[in-house]
């Protein structure tokens, strides 16, 4: 299998400066007839032929310079085009025909409902024409879309809109032209029948800017919030990064049949449509916050990824880590910074650090690929945002944003590399950052352990930290990384100490810069032994070890001047209870309990952190604390735990649960929705007791929003109540005609935690609510069974791996991307403990030779390996 390595990079042969192409659309049989104007590259060699990536497209016609090419000038196989005799600048002039009806895969240009619609990221354009499908090769672009008026009214493309009209035979035309140097990858076109809402905007640069959302006619009403989003983006993206939007429009479209979460084309964001369409009946409030999120990330793509682009694809993270990065900030200025930290390191520990530890790690710069979809990964997008945010804690804003300008102004209009973004920083921060790009090369999470000792006499306070970061496939061995560790030291009285540091490292402020495999620091003058606090905001991603008591875990919980670091004291007695891992079980136990209760009755604190410090570790990140992974006792400990906990606390949940009766039921405001998550956070605590499944079963019968309905739907769900199997079914009944709604129970019921949602699963599977060629239907089912359901999946017998197994090669077939996540479900397989790993294995091995796709072949190699 052929495997790209960032170490043959070479600059292109040629370049494509200016492209013009001409749809004529139709859904089954579509002709694409495109005009290149080719200008020798950096590699180039006279008399060398030029080879183009094209797959699936049959040639109709080509001509360089105006004539026709003979046969014996060009070749085709499945996957090129190669033109022989081509000396210097030139036209090369191709039409293919495409089949958008037959492409189930979902890349390149495909019909959903009636639409058709393109996906090229990272190598889908080669599917519509032949082309140099490297993000290095940028282009002006021209493109003219022409259909039947009645079938496809809408005809969008990247750019400005310059000029459309009448054909004959009831057809219609539109040109669009995007004047910026854009690869192919951010190509896109949408034809259809589509309505769309907008708004004008005069940017703070003063272009007059048209926003719109365009969705099938039944969803446009649900378009309203993201519109608004759009214009929240723009104006944060002016404010904090000064960055301008530099077209006359900017158009998302919502579609149903969408691979991605949504797509950055340049001017054409397409999204899937479950990150757009909100409204109280349909959206959850955290529905609400991912469509602002996406919206966010999508329109920041525009600088961080389009002006400055990637010069190959190892360069992903430049652009993913730096737009996730920037899309949690814009999050974190409108809303809670707290909250939104701790929402977004549950994810990265309960995700991102189990990749790392498994057989799928692979730094966050991979050094070779055999296909490059396979590193859209948790490692790529959310490793690759910390090691952003450790750079700006490095830096401080002022220094980072200094930073950002000058990337931007030295590599706009350019395909840059990771070294491009760190020189920009390096040189408005004076700073030498080779040691802190190691973060980019090295895969695997660090460990720090951290010892201290006081001496009482001297009033001496040590802290000894080291740094380790486990092997991982293809790295045996791990250079010291360059982590900037936030601490504080706290006194009796339960205030900060300001103690001089001294030692072996930088220490500014509360940052201790660690850079080799031990330090030492020491602070001089503590009348007696503080509290140590590290870590702050999480500002590095890394595992830490210091072993507090349950009682300083406790104190930390209502002490600490963070609030990231108050909802962690409570994680890591929560863990630490669960996993046995404290010397006094019940002393440990009963501090968390007491915090937890404290938190209950303080009815300032804000609603939506206090629900966060409720939600006790789950399962996968408990599994990713432990060197093997007993499912089973994992499973039993957090029940335990909980249960005891709902028993100590049931009139304090039930309290706030009523208290906060009034400010739930406000509209989309923050405490409103602060308000709305506690009390769910409440009444799922307190639907394990056996009495209060009246609770949730009153609140389903009497929900006016979706936050509601199906938070207490997924009590009656979880706690198998009896009113759960009717409740299900009108919640069914209610949204049979959306799917994305659908998609949510069906997301229940694949993950309710009981071993028979196994035949559930397969009762689905036989039903008409099974449509694979939809991702989002195969991830609602499968997905969510997968990786949200470990009861289930994990089952003893093995049940839970065979049925995703059997399903796997039927998926390879329709949608390769799909497939292959649904088969990295399976990444830590060797952690697994007991009879669990060799089903795990035998399952993995039985798919050898039944999954053909680049895409899962890899995958299944690398699991294997
Ligand atoms: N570029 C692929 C989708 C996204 O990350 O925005
Ligand atoms: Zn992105």
């Amino acid at each position: 299998a052929r495997i790209v390595r960032l170490a043959d990079y070479r600059p292109p042969a040629w370049r494509i400066v200016r492209t013009e192409l001409a749809f004529d659309l139709d859904l089954d049989d579509t002709v694409v007839a495109a005009r290149l104007e080719l200008t020798p590259g950096e590699s180039y060699a006279p008399g060398a032929p030029l080879r183009l990536d094209g797959e699936e497209l049959a040639l109709l016609d080509i001509a360089v310079d105006g004539q026709p090419l003979p046969p014996a000038r060009y070749a085709l196989d499945g996957e090129s085009l190669t033109v022989h005799g081509l000396v210097g600048p030139c036209v090369l002039e191709t039409r293919a025909r495409i089949h958008p009806a037959r492409n189930t895969r979902l890349e390149g240009l495909y019909a959903s409902r009636g639409l058709l619609i393109t996906q090229c990221e990272a190598e889908g354009f080669r599917r519509i024409t032949w082309f140099l499908d490297r993000p290095d090769v940028m282009s002006a672009w021209r493109v003219t879309l022409r259909a039947d008026r009645a079938r496809f009214p809408v005809l969008l493309a990247n750019g400005n809109p310059v000029e459309r009209g009448t054909l004959d035979d009831g057809r219609h035309y539109a040109v669009w032209e995007n004047p910026h140097a854009t690869p192919c990858y951010l190509f896109a076109l949408v034809a259809g029948r589509l309505e769309g809402i907008h708004r004008d905007l005069v940017t703070a640069e003063g272009r007059a800017v048209r926003l719109a959302v365009w969705a099938a006619p039944e969803d446009i009403g649900r378009c309203g919030f993201a519109l608004d989003a759009i214009e929240r983006a723009l104006r944060w993206d002016e404010q904090r990064f000064g960055r301008t939007y530099d077209l006359d429009v900017f158009n998302i479209v919502a579609v149903q049949d969408f691979t991605m979460g949504a797509m950055e084309n340049k001017g054409l964001n397409i999204f899937n449509a479950r990150y757009i369409l909100a409204d109280p009946d349909t959206a959850t409030d955290a529905d609400y916050l991912a469509v602002e999120s996406v919206i966010g990330h999508e329109y920041f793509h525009n600088w961080s990824g389009n002006r400055v682009t990637l010069r190959d694809w190892f360069q992903l993270a430049l652009k993913e880590g730096l737009t996730v990065f920037r899309d949690q900030e814009f999050t974190a200025d409108l809303h809670s910074r707290a909250v939104k930290r701790i929402e977004d390191v549950r994810l990265l520990r309960g995700r991102q650090f189990a990749e790392d530890a498994g057989a799928l790690a692979h730094p966050v710069r991979p050094v070779q690929y055999r296909e490059i979809n396979n590193f859209y990964t948790l490692t790529v997008y959310e490793k690759g945002a910390e090691i952003v945010r450790m750079l700006h804690t490095l830096l401080g804003e002022e220094t980072f944003r200094a930073g950002m300008d000058r990337y931007f102004a030295d590599n706009d209009g350019r395909a840059a590399t990771v070294e491009d973004f760190l020189a920009a920083h390096a040189a408005v921060s004076g700073r030498d950052l080779a040691q802190f790009a190691r973060w980019y090369a090295q895969a695997g999470t660090p460990q720090l352990r951290i010892d201290d000792e006081y001496d009482a006499m001297r009033g001496r306070y040590t802290l000894r930290i080291r740094q380790h970061t486990p092997p991982t496939p293809g790295q045996p061995d791990k250079q010291a990384l360059l982590i900037p560790l936030r601490f504080a030291l706290y006194g009796p009285d339960g205030e900060p100490v300001a103690a001089a540091a001294e030692g072996d490292a930088v220490v500014r402020d509360d940052l201790i810069e660690l850079t080799a495999d031990v330090h030492e620091i020491h602070f001089d003058g503590l009348p007696a032994k503080p509290l140590p606090a590290f870590n702050q905001g999480f500002a590095a991603p890394v595992r830490l070890d210091y072993a507090y008591t349950p009682a300083q875990l406790g104190r930390l919980a209502r002490i600490e001047r963070d609030a990231f670091n108050r909802w962690e004291a409570l994680q890591r007695l929560a863990t630490g209870v669960m996993l046995r891992t404290f010397a006094d079980p019940r002393a440990a136990q009963a501090a968390l309990s007491d915090a937890l209760g404290d938190l209950l009755d303080d009815d300032a604190a804000d609603p939506a952190f206090v629900a966060e410090c409720l939600a006790l570790p789950d399962f996968d990140t408990l599994a990713d604390q432990v060197p093997q992974i007993d499912v089973d006792a994992l499973l039993a400990a957090r029940e335990e735990l909980l249960d005891l906990l709902a028993e100590d606390h049931a009139d304090r949940l039930e309290r706030r649960y009523h208290a906060l009766a009034d400010l739930a039921a406000g509209g989309l405001d923050g405490p409103a929705m602060a308000a709305r998550t506690l009390r769910n956070a409440c009444l799922g605590w307190l639907a394990r007791l056996d009495p209060h499944e009246a609770l949730a079963q009153r609140q389903f019968d009497t929900a006016t929003v979706m936050t509601d309905r199906l938070g207490a739907l997924r009590c009656l769900v979880r706690f198998d109540a009896p009113g759960k199997d009717a409740a299900l079914a009108a919640f069914r009944e209610r949204y049979r005609h959306d799917p994305l709604v659908t998609d949510k129970w069906l997301t229940l019921v694949a993950a309710r935690p009981q071993p028979e949602a196994v035949e559930d699963v397969r009762a689905l599977l036989a039903s008409d609510w099974w449509t694979p060629t939809n991702p989002n239907r195969v991830r609602a089912i499968l997905g969510s069974f997968a990786r949200m359901n470990p009861v289930a999946f994990h089952r003893a017998d093995g049940a839970g791996y065979a049925l995703l197994a059997a399903q796997l090669p039927g998926l390879d077939a329709i949608n390769p991307q799909v497939a292959a996540r649904l088969l990295g479900s399976f990444e830590s397989w060797q952690r697994l403990a007991g009879p669990r790993r060799a089903l795990a294995h035998d399952t993995l091995r039985g798919l050898d030779g039944k999954l053909t796709s680049r895409d899962c072949a890899d995958l299944l190699a690398r699991l294997l390996a």
